[in-house]
């Protein structure tokens, strides 16, 4: 690694710090160099407040040392003010010698423009410094921003003869303890999370974390007919949770209706999660709808736990084209990640 490297990885490390608290907006992280070393380090740690790189600077305690220094950020500085001042005025402001950033930012109120005020200011910049890990980091924030759709992992668990329920819907004890621990850490980390209207009947998930420290996602149920009996955790009005529907739009404070047209059912659901500002959706299933998405190219990973138990009969796991990226051994049951053939997840180096 060259020395910008190193300190652009240090910055990604601290962005990564924002997963589950910064959306919609993108994981950020900020390094102050002076001397060699690092004076100041900073990330955006919650959405609506400071940016990475004025938490970066105070963290310095004198932001006169930031005159003169290189400043690491992994995206592009912000020109526009939002729900807070540009960060490419501050930085034109306080001088630092070089700003090595990983990419441009996507955001059309960005694009170009931060970068534009550093090198008129006359502020050497160095872009595309970890571009591929800096990208693969905000992947939601790009799918969302460029293809104006939430990113969307979809799981589930399997046996070793590749089925997801019994014969009778019961689809409990396929995974183990750590797996299911680490589901609710998962369901931190994301926007909202999804099933269909037949595992919200024969599972009555509550789909919340308990098995792990974080917030709750939005809950997302898709019922088109509107058949969910009203006893349902779902509809518990717990923890906000949008019903998509065919029939009925209607808002109570947590629980909200939504009516799509039937035709594009999905397109028309992912939109409406973007206007939402939903960055990301984790699917736990069922098949039915696990495989609606996967067949509409509506997915970016799938993470799929496989048990050493068997079934013999019952619901098939979804049919899924794409490439498996990474495995893993959690308890006794063996997790492996896959992506859509098209995706560059090869270009990050682990
Ligand atoms: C940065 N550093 O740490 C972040 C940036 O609503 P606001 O004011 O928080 O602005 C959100 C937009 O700012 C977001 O869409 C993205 O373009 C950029 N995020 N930029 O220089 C940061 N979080
Ligand atoms: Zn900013």
């Amino acid at each position: 690694m060259t020395t910008e490297e190193q300190f652009m990885a240090r910055a990604l490390e601290l962005a990564s710090r924002g997963l589950g608290a910064v959306s919609p907006n993108p994981l950020v992280g900020c390094v102050i160099v002076r001397d060699g070393k690092i004076i100041g380090e900073g990330w955006h740690q919650k959405h609506g407040k400071a940016h990475a790189e004025v938490n970066a600077v105070l963290d310095t305690g004198d932001e006169s040392l930031v005159t003169g220094s290189d400043l690491y950020v992994t995206l592009e500085p912000c020109a526009h003010t939002g729900k807070t001042p540009p960060c490419a005025d501050l930085l034109v402001r306080l001088k630092p010698r070089r700003v090595v950033i990983a990419h441009t930012d996507p955001n059309p109120l960005v694009s170009g423009k931060g970068i534009g005020k550093l090198t008129d200011a006359g502020i050497e910049v160095l872009n595309g410094v970890l571009e591929s890990q800096a990208r693969h980091l905000n992947r939601r924030f790009l799918r969302f921003m460029t293809d104006h759709r939430p990113y969307i992992i979809l799981k589930w668990a399997q046996t070793a003869d590749r089925l997801i329920a019994r014969e009778n819907l019961e689809s409990k004890w396929i995974s183990g303890t750590l797996s299911r621990a680490l589901v609710h850490r998962w369901r931190a980390e994301e926007d909202a999370v999804l099933v269909g209207t037949r595992t919200a009947i024969h599972d009555n998930p509550l789909l919340t974390v308990r098995d792990w420290t974080g917030r709750n996602p939005v809950r997302i149920v898709v019922d088109r007919f509107l058949r969910l009996p009203q006893h349902l955790h779902l509809l518990d009005g717990a923890v906000r949770t949008i019903v998509y529907n065919v029939l009925r739009h209607e808002e109570k404070s947590h629980l909200l209706m939504v009516r799509l047209d039937e035709n594009d059912f999905l397109s028309q659901l992912l939109g409406d999660l973007h206007r939402r500002d939903i960055q990301s959706v984790i699917v736990e299933g069922g098949a039915f709808t696990l495989q609606q998405f996967i067949d509409s190219g509506h997915w970016d990973e799938a993470r799929i736990f496989e048990s050493a138990r068997t079934f013999g009969k019952g619901v098939n796991a979804p049919q899924l084209r794409g490439q498996k990226v990474d495995s893993a051994r959690i308890g006794d049951d063996e997790l492996s990640l896959w992506v859509p053939q098209r995706s560059t997840w090869h270009l990050v180096s682990r």
